[in-house]
């Protein structure tokens, strides 16, 4: 596959969470829409509604099918606003949605839905999941079973307010010499449901050992952190935000500490950059997102797939994003 190629041209869709189940490949997007709120740091005008969920058997050539809205902010017990980018992972045949959304207080927290099918429809749990925060969430089936959760953003995603898992009393970004503000990750437990542990840190080190700093904004973690193995090595992949980069460190365990390797994508048309990284039919590809047809417009962003290739050392080969 050459070229990208935008998956689904009728509709604005962002933030894809990409998964095989059952040998087809499942994408969990973000929904766009013109809600007319001013563009701001907070992220207010990203005020989604619902979820669809789309599916294919041949990413490069095939149809990509919309089987409609999965959930809706309606039927969300603990509802306030703005569905963000989720994910789906399936244990024992039974399909679990991880999603964030701001509860009535406007504080960002992140619920699970659940349902028999890859193509939903999912029905929420009547709570967000005890000591969840933040956004975009991200799920890793391990090799051994286990499942992990890996979620975070700054800014809007609100992550800055916290700190060891508690809120502070006045959200505060580190200085740029102190050491950036981690993404978080914790197992989650045999129901699927809840954290089995309290969320750790996703260290990511430079070539020295050193945790990447909070001035480092062209390198650090910003928000959208998605995690893969290739060749037994774990991927950890986020975006830098402020300097609209798709960025990766390398580890040996699920938990990390990771090692910064480099840039996968470079920034796109549009403030916000996001990704899944899945291999289907031996090839690897990197499913993104950009507001070109939007002309532009930030919050209304399309979806997109481009094959993605790793060097015999497992680098991995920068791609060009449309900001050029
Ligand atoms: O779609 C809203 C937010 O924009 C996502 O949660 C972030 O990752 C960024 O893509």
């Amino acid at each position: 596959m050459k070229e990208p190629k935008y998956l689904v041209p009728g509709d604005y869709m962002a933030d894809p969470a990409v998964h095989v189940f059952d040998g087809k490949l499942y994408i969990y997007p973000s929904h766009d829409r013109e809600s007319g709120i001013p563009e701001n740091d907070h992220g207010d005008h990203f005020d989604m509604r619902d979820y669809h969920v789309f599916s294919t058997d041949d990413v490069e050539n095939g149809p990509v099918t919309d089987h409609g809205v999965v959930l809706s902010v309606d039927d969300i017990p603990w509802a306030g606003r703005q569905l963000w980018d989720c994910d789906v992972a399936e244990k024992d045949g039974r399909y679990y949605m991880y999603f964030p959304l701001k509860d009535r207080n406007d504080i960002f927290r992140i619920g699970v839905a659940v349902s028999d099918s890859p193509e939903g429809p999912f029905v929420p749990q009547p709570d967000p999941m005890r000591g969840s925060y933040s956004i975009d969430p991200a799920v890793l089936k391990d090799d051994d079973g286990e499942y992990y959760i890996y979620f975070g953003g700054l800014w809007g995603g609100q992550l800055q307010r916290y700190r060891d898992n508690k809120a502070l009393e006045c959200p505060a970004l580190p200085a740029d010499h102190e050491p950036a503000l981690p993404a978080r990750v914790a197992r989650l437990g045999e129901n699927m449901l809840q954290f089995a542990e309290e969320p750790r840190p996703v260290v990511i080190l430079d070539d020295a050992g050193r945790p990447l700093t909070a001035g480092n904004n062209g390198r650090r973690f910003f928000e959208a952190p998605w995690m893969h193995k290739y060749n037994g090595v774990y991927y950890f992949s986020y975006s830098t935000g402020d300097t609209h980069r798709l960025c990766y460190a390398t580890g040996d365990n699920p938990y990390g500490p990771f090692t910064y390797r480099g840039v996968i994508l470079t920034p796109v048309v549009g403030w916000t950059t996001h990704h899944a990284i899945v291999e289907y039919r031996g090839k690897w590809y990197l499913f993104h997102h950009d507001s070109v047809p939007s002309g532009g417009r930030t919050w209304l962003r399309s979806l997109k797939v481009v094959e993605l290739e790793y060097r015999p050392d497992g680098s991995i080969v920068t791609i060009n994003g449309t900001d050029e």
